[in-house]
């Protein structure tokens, strides 16, 4: 098993980088393929807690080799203050820290757009975006004028790609009642970024490619989640990127040959952070216990998640769009102390009763139930299947026979050690 792609198989942060953290004590190489500073992947290490935005969650693994490729988006400065934070923390990232130079390099009016627009936009309209630029960074990418990680190294042709960027924006900003940044400014700022950051450019889809070759394990972290993927989630409330697994091959340039598997994470429940559809959720008491049981606040800008039920026919959709091999349940501590727990096993739409996720028409369609038995004891000591309630094990095998995807792992807390592996 040399390359491995792991996706979030839903709304995001179904806990990625735990998972990932956990795999790379024997990977060699983890490869981020999509997104920017939205996403926020939490490691929890003894009583430490990092939360990686831009860098791979590899990173506290010191034999991992970590890749950001061309897929991804980046803000210079994110990176560096995230480079600082790291190395204050004793995780080394000279030599084993690789960017791709086609990368798009998110700017400071790509901030300043994504505020402005979340702002401006009325109630129905609004994303819910982290507001990091990332939409407009990806605009510009589609648009073929956008400025990358490479042009770092070139200062001045870097100020008249930004000239232009600048003249392409300007209106736009004005539009939303904002002031463009001043291309000097912003010039003084990369200036003193660059040289932390050219120093990482590497060729990173060959490093990639060579490190499959040679037999090394290869992982690709995927970022956000299945039903936040630009193609194939609840349009238009995703992300611009692709979560999906597919989005490995186009975001890391390595050929759909060269994945052997691929893993999804589901939480025990479902989250949803921003606006958008999410039909299982949980209003009231009920919603607000499960988000204080789950610490479920953004781990990048501290907004509280809306939390509900499980979602199946969204789950089977995931592990179709993404052709899941395995599957990880995470968080199924924080359900312990519920006496039922509700599962969405099908849609009521239009058109009839339907097991199948109505992509299209989330946001209409309603949730059929099914009630499943609860358990009081908390799991966080389980470190086997036969150590949890009968009742969890049970949840847990429902899942697996209902998604038609084998659970490789079950996760009980955020430590590493609060794991139970199955296969
Ligand atoms: P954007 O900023 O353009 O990517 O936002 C578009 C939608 O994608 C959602 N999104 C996320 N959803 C869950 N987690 C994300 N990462 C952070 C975390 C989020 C945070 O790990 O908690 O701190 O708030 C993430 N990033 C993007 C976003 O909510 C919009 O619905
Ligand atoms: P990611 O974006 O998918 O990497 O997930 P986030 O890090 O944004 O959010 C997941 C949160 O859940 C983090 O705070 C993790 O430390 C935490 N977490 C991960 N697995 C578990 C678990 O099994 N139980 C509990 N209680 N917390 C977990
Ligand atoms: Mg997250």
């Amino acid at each position: 098993m040399s390359a491995v792609v792991i996706v979030g198989a839903q709304w995001g942060d179904e806990g990625k980088g735990k998972i990932v953290d956990l795999y790379t004590e024997s990977a060699d190489v983890v490869v981020r393929f999509a997104g920017g500073p939205n996403a926020g992947h939490t490691l929890v290490v003894g009583d430490d807690k990092i939360v990686v935005r831009l860098v791979p969650s590899g990173i506290l693994r010191p034999k991992a080799r970590c890749i950001m490729a061309q897929g991804m988006v980046v803000d210079p400065a994110v990176l560096v203050s995230e480079l600082d934070v790291l190395e204050s923390k004793g995780h080394a990232t000279h030599g084993r820290l690789f960017v791709s130079d086609l990368a798009h390099l998110i700017l400071p009016y790509h901030r300043l757009v994504d505020g402005l627009r979340e702002a401006a936009a009325t109630d129905g309209q609004k994303i819910g975006t982290t507001k990091r630029g990332i939409g407009p960074c990806y605009e510009d990418k589609a648009a073929r004028r956008g400025i990358r990680v490479g042009d770092l190294a070139d200062m001045a042709d870097l100020e008249q790609k930004l000239a232009r960027a600048s003249s392409a924006w300007s209106p736009v900003v004005r539009a939303l009642g904002g002031e463009m940044p001043d291309v000097s400014a912003m010039m003084t700022e990369l200036r003193a970024l660059a040289p932390r950051i050219v120093p990482l450019i590497a060729d990173t889809a060959r490093l990639a490619d060579e490190a499959i070759k040679k037999g090394e394990r290869v992982m690709f972290e995927g970022a956000q989640g299945t039903l936040l993927d630009l193609d194939h989630g609840t349009y238009p409330f995703v992300t611009s990127s692709s979560a999906v697994s597919g989005g490995a091959c186009v975001g890391a340039g390595v050929g759909p040959t060269r994945i052997n598997r691929v893993l999804g994470i589901t939480k025990g429940y479902a989250t949803r952070v921003g606006e958008g559809p999410f039909p299982t959720e949980l209003a009231g008491d009920l919603g607000d216990r499960l988000r204080v049981a789950g610490g479920e606040f953004g781990s990048v800008t501290g907004r509280p998640r809306r939390t509900g039920w499980l979602d199946l026919p969204a789950l089977r959709y995931a592990a179709r769009v993404n052709g899941l091999d395995g599957l990880a349940v995470t968080k199924l501590d924080v359900l312990s102390g519920l006496d039922t727990i509700e599962v969405c096993v099908a849609y009521d739409t239009p058109e009839g009763r339907t097991t199948e996720l109505p992509i299209r028409h989330v946001g209409k369609a309603r949730p059929v139930y099914e009630k499943r038995p609860g358990w009081r004891e908390a799991l966080s000591q389980a470190r086997t299947m036969a150590e949890l309630p009968q009742a969890a094990q049970d949840y847990v095998r429902y899942l697996e026979a209902e998604i038609g995807v084998p659970v490789f792992l079950v996760s009980v807390g955020p430590r590493r050690d609060e794991t139970i592996v199955l296969k």
